[in-house]
C-alpha cells in the first residue's frame, strides 16, 4: 500500500520513521509520501490561507495550493482521498479494515477553520473523524488513521496476526490480560488462567469481554 499525507506542516510526520510504519517501510510493505502543499503556492509569499467569504473568525486553507498539490500526485485520481475533519463520519475499526484494502491512499490535513468546501467538491472521496473533539489540524487524526489501517497489511505487525484475536474484532472490547508474576503488590493473577484448562480459559476470557462491553460501550453489543 501506498499513503500519500499532504500538509502544511511536512515535519509533523517524522515519528513515523520511527514506528512500526517506519519498519513497513523498510519491508517495502507500505509506501509512505509526504506532500508540503506550500510548495504549491503560485502566491509570490507562498501564502496558503486567506478569510472566509461572508464574513467570521479564523482563516481558511485556500484551494489552488491544495488542488495542485493533490493532482501532482503520480496516480491521484485512482487513489481513494480522504479529508480528515470533526464534520466526517467517525472512525472505527470496520472501517479502518476497509481503507487497508485499497492500494493507494491520499490524505489531506487541513489546518485553521478547514478548507475551501470546493476542494472537497473536486477532489475528496470522504471526510473522516476520530472524535468528537477538536485539534489544531488533521496531521495527528491522519497519523493515527495511516497507522490503524498499517496493522491490516502483511507485514507490519511483528507476531504474524494479533488483528484477529483482539479488541473489537468480535466488536467487543478485549477481556483483561495478565503476566508474571503471578502476585504482584498482593494482587493475584484470576486462578483460572493458571488452571491449564484452556477450555475454561476461553469461557472465562468470553464472559469478561461481555461483562466489560455491557459495563463500558453496551453501544458495541448492537
Ligand atoms: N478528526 N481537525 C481538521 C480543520 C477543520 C476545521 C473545521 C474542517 C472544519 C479532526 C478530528 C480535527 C482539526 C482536522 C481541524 N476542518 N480531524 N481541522 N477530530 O479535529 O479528524
Amino acid at each position: 500500500m501506498k499513503i500519500s499525507f499532504v500538509t502544511l506542516f511536512p515535519e509533523m510526520f517524522e515519528p513515523l520513521k520511527a514506528s512500526l510504519i517506519g519498519k513497513a517501510q523498510e519491508k517495502n510493505a507500505l509506501k509512505i509520501e509526504i506532500i508540503n502543499i506550500r510548495d504549491f503556492s503560485q502566491d509570490k509569499h507562498k501564502k496558503c490561507d486567506d478569510y472566509p467569504f461572508g464574513g467570521g473568525a479564523g482563516m481558511l486553507m485556500t484551494p489552488q495550493p491544495i488542488y495542485d498539490a493533490i493532482t501532482s500526485i503520480r496516480g491521484y485520481k485512482k487513489a481513494h482521498k480522504i479529508y480528515m475533519s470533526p464534520k466526517g463520519k467517525t472512525l472505527n475499526q470496520a472501517k479502518v479494515k476497509e481503507l487497508s484494502k485499497f492500494d493507494h491512499l491520499i490524505i489531506l490535513c487541513g489546518h485553521y477553520e478547514g478548507i475551501d468546501e470546493r476542494i472537497i467538491d473536486l477532489l475528496i472521496d470522504e471526510e473522516i473523524s476520530i472524535g468528537d473533539f477538536v485539534l489544531t489540524g488533521g496531521e495527528i487524526p491522519a497519523m493515527a488513521l495511516a497507522d490503524s489501517v498499517a496493522r491490516f497489511i502483511p507485514g507490519v505487525l511483528g507476531s504474524l496476526d494479533s488483528t484477529v484475536d483482539e479488541s473489537f474484532s468480535d466488536n467487543l472490547l478485549e477481556y483483561p490480560q495478565y503476566t508474571r508474576p503471578q502476585e504482584f503488590k498482593g494482587l493475584s493473577v484470576p486462578e483460572v488462567l493458571v488452571s491449564g484448562d484452556h477450555a475454561k480459559v476461553d469461557e472465562w476470557r468470553k464472559q469478561e469481554a461481555l461483562k466489560i462491553t455491557k459495563a463500558r460501550r453496551p453501544d458495541l453489543l448492537r
